[in-house]
């Protein structure tokens, strides 16, 4: 049924529970593209290991990122939605395509930059590789357009720049993907330091919405949001900080920069907080709310994990496939 429809792949870290900018940058996003495409969108609990993750959390949130794809919209049945460690050709095609990667190539990779010096204690091999493993969940599915927020395009860059190689060596392998950055909402800024992007494992709580946060602390923390020290809804680039908040309540009510910037002229930044905080928490309410149903079900959860991995892994054989006539593995079959 879906043999001639394009492919879509995108995965979030099960490393802490969803952000402003894991949703308005990715998820949201993710289900525009069901009907369309043959979408894959995966838990990607293998990368979340390259940081040191506390085994019972690490399996929590993993169902909860499951559940919380399903709250925010994506239909298990429409979408095939499943958990990265349950279909092995991940792995195995992300050590294949480590023979394929320069080492320079993955010492440029800034997010690598960033992470070792924010775990200067645990700087391990699988941090810096982790960039082809992406590239390996990608190219498995043969995907025409990865879903992401900003600071993944140059792993996106990175992933075509392999496939064309190991097309350029062994012929047509594999579909050379696209990035789908949206527009706006490609880089939402941390609420504490506007200058750096929100991150799902901040430790500084104040810095992120999360998806689950209540209303009262979902208001609380754009009060208390830094911003500068004028009064004026505008967005310019010396004001990094509303010029964030702008851009989170044009997401969420649809107002242009014009429209905002008439709101709340001659009001200061304590209204213009308020009404993003009511905003975000009212968009947010429906999905909190699907997400305390699916949580309570582990066993439907289970349902659609196994009939993801099934499906992907089907898919995933196919390309695992090629890949290893081509490069010259030997191949047995029972007789
Ligand atoms: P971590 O802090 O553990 O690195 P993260 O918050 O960066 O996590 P990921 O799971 O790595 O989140 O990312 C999932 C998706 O969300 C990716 O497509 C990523 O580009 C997007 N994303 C993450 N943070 C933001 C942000 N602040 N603005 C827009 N998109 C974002
Ligand atoms: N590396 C990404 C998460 C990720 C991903 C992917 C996104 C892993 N595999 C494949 C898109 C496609 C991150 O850290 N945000």
């Amino acid at each position: 049924m879906f043999k001639d429809k394009k492919v879509v792949f995108s995965g979030v870290q099960p490393s802490g529970v969803l952000t402003l900018g894991n949703y308005l940058g990715a998820i949201k996003n993710f289900s525009a593209f069901s009907d369309e495409y043959k979408c894959y969108y995966c838990v990607v609990d293998e990368h979340a290991i390259t940081v040191r993750q506390n085994p019972a959390e690490l399996r929590r949130r993993t169902y909860e990122t499951l559940a919380l794809y399903i709250a925010c919209g994506l239909d298990p049945q429409k979408n095939t939605l499943f958990v990265q460690s349950h279909v092995s050709a991940h792995a195995e095609l992300g050590w294949i395509l480590d023979c394929y990667t320069m080492f320079g190539e993955l010492s440029r990779m800034t997010q690598f930059k960033d992470k070792s010096q924010k775990n200067a204690d645990n700087i391990n091999a699988g941090l810096f590789t982790y960039p082809t493993l992406m590239v390996a969940d990608i190219l498995l599915y043969q995907t025409e357009l990865v879903p992401i927020g900003s600071d993944q395009k140059q792993h996106l860059e990175l992933t075509r720049d392999v496939a064309t190689r190991f097309n350029a060596i062994y012929g047509d392998t594999f579909v050379i993907p696209d990035p789908y950055i949206p527009q706006t909402t490609a880089r939402i800024m941390s609420l504490a330091e506007p200058s750096k992007k929100m991150s799902k494992s901040d430790e500084n709580e104040n810095a992120v919405i999360r998806i689950l946060d209540p209303k009262d602390v979902i208001i609380r923390k754009f009060k208390r949001a830094v911003t500068d020290s004028g009064c004026e809804v505008r967005r310019a680039d010396d004001k990094e900080g509303v010029s964030n908040l702008m851009t989170i309540y044009s997401a969420f009510t649809g107002k242009t920069d014009e429209e905002i910037e008439r709101e709340f002229a001659g009001k200061g930044y304590g209204d213009f907080k308020l009404a993003v905080g009511e905003a975000c928490a009212d968009a947010l309410a429906p999905v909190q709310a699907e997400f305390a149903r699916l949580a309570a079900d582990k066993a439907y959860l289970e349902d659609v994990m196994l009939a993801g991995a099934e499906d992907a892994a089907r898919s995933a054989a196919r390309t695992m496939s090629k890949v290893r006539r081509k490069i010259g593995f030997t191949e047995i079959r029972r007789k």
